[in-house]
């Protein structure tokens, strides 16, 4: 689908200017054997920029959708966790420049982090959620999942990977962009992946096309299109502000309601569209 050019949408170009810029651990942050082990190239160069960006929700809604074909047209594809696309390429794709996992992923046994295939040949971004008001040297001493380890293994076996980790203020900085955008009192926990992907990408994308994030007509009460667990809290929000993320997302979106609701298909200008 395409994006009607004559949209406007104040949201995404007013995020540019109100929310912190995105950033991650930089070696200079904290004295730690963590930073020590931050790869020295950046997650992105300042001119790597991207015109079409698309972000894959891990939504169960994406099963038996056959966007594969154009997910894998996108310059940028953006995935999360350990959604896998093998054995799913009919329907999500198979392309990715990036991953972003939470600390769950990188730190847990079950997700083989360290030696599994589906985490090498591409950028790959960690976080970990801190207090609102921890410093960084408190967050690194007791994170929420002991990530550090296996961060350090995975780039010592590794060493050409460029893998960082979200600075943990930043979460913050973005929950606060969400709450004085949010009329509802939010709970104080971070942004979900999803959320955090939106925010990395609108200053490197012209346009950032998100799938399944408003649940299309396939809507179902699964939680991943890789697994059969029901859990509508998935969908709608739990722990995250799920709901909240998401309803701004529909606010800066220049599809028509019809392929919205219908589709799960959103497009939200970037800021290097020219209407930013
Ligand atoms: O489920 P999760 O989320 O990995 O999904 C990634 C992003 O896709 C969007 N999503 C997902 C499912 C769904 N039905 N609708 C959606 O819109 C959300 O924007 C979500 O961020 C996470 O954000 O990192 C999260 O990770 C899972 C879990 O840790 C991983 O999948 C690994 O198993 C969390 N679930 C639990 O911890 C039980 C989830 O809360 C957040």
């Amino acid at each position: 689908p395409q994006a009607p050019n004559n949209v406007k949408s104040d949201w995404t170009c007013n995020m540019a200017s109100s929310v912190e810029k995105f950033r991650t651990l930089e070696k200079n942050d904290i004295d730690h054997l963590l930073t020590e082990n931050i790869p020295d190239v950046p997650l992105f160069d300042d001119n790597e920029v991207f015109d079409t960006c698309a972000i894959i929700s891990n939504a169960a809604t994406l099963r038996n959708s056959n966007l594969g074909y154009f997910i894998d047209q996108h310059d940028l594809v953006l995935r999360f966790n350990n959604a896998p696309t093998k054995g799913y390429e009919k329907d999500v794709g198979s392309k990715t420049t990036i991953r972003i996992l939470n600390s769950q992923v990188v730190t847990k046994p079950q997700f083989q982090f360290v030696s599994s295939p589906l985490y090498k040949r591409l950028k790959l971004l960690m976080w970990d959620p801190s207090n609102y008001t921890s410093s960084i040297n408190e967050w690194i001493k007791s994170p929420e999942h002991n990530f550090i380890n296996n961060y350090i293994s995975f780039r010592k076996s590794n060493p050409k990977s460029n893998f960082h980790v979200v600075h943990p203020q930043y979460l913050w900085r973005l929950w606060d962009y969400i709450q004085d955008h949010t009329t509802a009192h939010i709970r104080r926990n971070p942004p979900s992946s999803g959320f955090l992907g939106l925010a990395m990408l609108l200053p490197r994308c012209t346009v950032v096309n998100m799938f399944e994030f408003i649940p299309s007509e396939r809507m179902t009460h699964r939680c991943h299109y890789y697994h059969e667990k029901v859990d509508l809290t998935c969908t709608f929000g739990i722990w995250h502000p799920l709901a909240a993320e998401k309803l701004l997302m529909l606010t800066a979106n220049t599809m028509p309601d019809q392929t919205v609701f219908h589709t799960g298909f959103l497009s939200i200008p970037g800021y290097k569209s020219p209407i930013c």
